[in-house]
């Protein structure tokens, strides 16, 4: 039972859909009653095909689902390091993506989920297995009474992946998106192989969406710390995205969703956060564990480049280190080359390999002048290294070496 890889002049009828994917036997997908409704009968699924919904019962009983993932759509703020706080849309979740049911009240969002931040977090699958993506849609919750984005809803779509349009999150093909109070289950299952870097991403009205922040990684591999056959010690991925913070605070309070034309992105992050020239801050770029690249001499770091946006192209530039691309958009390069600078647009994704030299830790970067061992690594479009108008607050991180301990 399957959907990846379907026939692209493809008939779009559920029926030839179904065949299909049981031809290939690759993406399982169906929403259902069973099991959600038990633990969470305030909360409505978002009623699936009877097919699908008889050929998940025969995988959950085979138990054959290894995981699922419940995320929560909701709106935050997200405070940034130059201490401004920007009106946020995103995915957010419990302590290890467990189901708490509906979500209805602030004391519910605070005491059951984890605070929203931009991007969502990881959500890492291994190949050949299946796993349930659950969406809730926990509703709005600061926004003004008056605004046009209350009650709006959302979908995942699961980028890179060649899905069926079942659960590939486009609203109304065939199902209707999620809106507050509802619930849909995207059921995957991953081919044995696939693997790299994807994302996953809202697919309603998708300008605003996805500049609202609604996004996060998706990762799928075969073997920790193995990808394409090569071998790496440690990886980060760094996900490049930008932020309207006065369109966002307008979105807040009036909710002039028709506007989507004019975004003028004022923050430029990596991970969603911004570097300060206060190294200490807690909140810049190099304070995060999953933002700071930290690596030994000698070893091999897989950094996993994403980006997502509105106009603006990132241009991933480390100093003082080449990098090796060995896979865009979730396949293996036949052919991998090298670069300083590299190029990337909105839902791209490219897996490179840093190989750090011995005695790294020893050197000092001249043009950053920051430490041993410690190189910066930014946007070098310019633009994005300003963030609401001041400059060195844009996207930028540091590569971080240090000897063998
Ligand atoms: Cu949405």
């Amino acid at each position: 039972m399957t959907a990846y890889k379907t026939n692209s002049s493809g008939n779009s009828t559920m029926h030839n859909l179904i065949k299909l994917s049981k031809l290939f036997c690759f993406f399982v997908s169906l929403i259902t009653f069973i099991s959600t409704m038990e633990v969470n009968a305030a909360e409505k699924t978002i009623p699936g095909d009877a097919v699908m919904e008889s050929e998940f019962k025969k995988l959950s009983n085979k138990h054959k689902i290894e995981k699922e993932f419940h995320l929560y759509a909701i709106d935050g703020y997200q405070k940034m390091a130059d201490g401004n706080s920007i009106y946020i849309w995103g995915f957010t979740h419990a302590k290890d993506f467990a189901d708490v049911g509906e979500i209805k009240t602030e004391e519910d969002r605070d005491s059951k989920l984890l605070p929203l931040k931009v991007p969502g977090d990881e959500i890492r699958l291994r190949s050949g297995k299946n796993y349930v993506i659950v969406l809730h849609n926990a509703g709005w919750y600061e926004t003004e009474e008056h605004s046009g984005v209350n009650h709006v809803s959302h979908t995942i779509h699961f980028h890179g992946l060649d899905l069926i349009p079942y659960v590939d999150g486009v609203p109304k093909l065939p199902y209707p998106a999620v809106f507050p109070g509802e619930v849909f289950r995207y059921l995957l299952t991953i081919p044995d192989d696939i693997e790299g870097s994807y994302m996953g991403h809202c697919h309603v009205d998708s300008t605003n969406h996805i500049m609202a922040g609604m996004y996060f990684p998706l990762i799928i591999e075969k073997k920790p710390k193995r990808i394409y056959g090569y071998k790496y010690d440690r990886e980060y991925t760094i996900f490049f995205s930008e932020i309207d913070s006065q369109y966002m605070e307008m979105l807040r309070s009036l909710g002039h969703i028709r506007r989507g034309l004019d975004w003028e992105s004022d923050y430029f992050m990596i991970n969603g956060r911004i570097f300060t020239d206060n190294l200490k801050n807690p909140l810049s770029t190099v304070n995060d564990p999953g933002t700071r690249i930290v690596a030994y001499d000698g070893e091999t770091v897989l950094i996993r480049l994403m980006a997502i946006g509105y106009d603006h192209i990132y241009i991933w530039h480390p100093h003082g280190h080449h990098g090796l691309t060995i896979g865009k958009d979730g396949r293996k390069l036949k052919s991998p080359y090298e670069h300083d600078s590299l190029r990337i647009g909105s839902g791209e994704r490219y897996d490179i390999l840093y190989k750090i030299p011995e005695a790294t830790s020893k050197r000092i970067c001249l043009s950053c002048n920051i430490g041993p061992g410690i190189s910066v690594a930014h946007d070098h479009n310019m633009k994005g290294m300003v963030s609401a108008g001041v400059y060195p607050h844009g996207a930028m991180t540091i590569f971080d070496i240090r000897s063998k301990p």
